[in-house]
């Protein structure tokens, strides 16, 4: 038996239904760490903001505390990787996307959100699917913890419905567009989409 097949005997032990494994992925247990370029390293969040602008009636920059004042809530979910890692059940606490339209208000012009993270770092998703991703949120916290800086302290964007590459790490900025603008991965040779359940990992 491969490793592959072993994997998913694993995963019906533990009580894993295997319906949660998208193809071609395999479960761990690890918190693998990728990305490209330099962790940013935060002295304090003093001159750190989150800036919400573009298609939005409300632009607006918001303090740490201030988006944590948006309301923190809890989430836990599977996320896949386009390296083929999946990890399960994971818990993640931030700021659901649905209440950062609340207080932004997209326009009807807006179609796609521009996720920015430090240092020109860029990913990009359509309105319609952040909005139907339930469990869509600014992550501050993972494991009951706030975030370590290599999973992307102190914000990060979570979108667990496509691969975790969307999910940017160390957000500074959530830009509202009416056209699509592929981001850093994306250009890279990444799908410009990324569902793990239809395989869209490359293009
Ligand atoms: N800012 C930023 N965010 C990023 C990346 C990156 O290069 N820069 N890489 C993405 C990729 S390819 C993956 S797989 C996940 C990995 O997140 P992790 O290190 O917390 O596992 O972060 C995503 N977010
Ligand atoms: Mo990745």
């Amino acid at each position: 038996m491969g490793f592959f097949d072993r994997n998913r005997v694993e995963m019906e032990r533990r009580g894993i239904g295997l319906s949660r494994l998208p193809p071609g992925q395999y479960m761990t247990d690890r918190f693998p760490v990728l990305h490209a370029g330099e962790v940013p390293r935060y002295r304090d969040l003093n001159s750190w903001d989150l800036e919400i602008l573009g298609e939005v009636e409300l632009p607006v920059k918001l303090s740490y505390s201030e988006l944590r004042g948006v309301g923190v809530v809890e989430r836990t979910t599977d996320i896949h990787c386009v390296t083929k890692w999946s990890k399960f059940d994971t818990i993640w606490g931030g700021v659901p996307m649905s209440r950062i339209f609340e207080v932004a208000k997209p326009l009807p012009s807006a179609t796609h959100l521009i996720v920015w993270s430090e240092y020109g770092f860029s990913t990009n998703v359509a309105l319609a699917e952040v909005a139907s991703d339930s469990d869509a949120m600014l992550a501050l916290e993972y494991g009951g913890k706030v975030l370590e800086p290599d999973h992307g302290y102190p914000v990060r964007f979570l979108m667990p419905s496509l691969y975790f590459w969307k999910s940017a790490k160390w957000v500074r900025r959530l830009e509202f567009t009416r056209s699509d603008q592929p981001g850093f991965w994306e250009r890279n040779g990444y799908h410009n989409h990324g569902n793990p359940w239809k395989e869209e990992r490359y293009s």
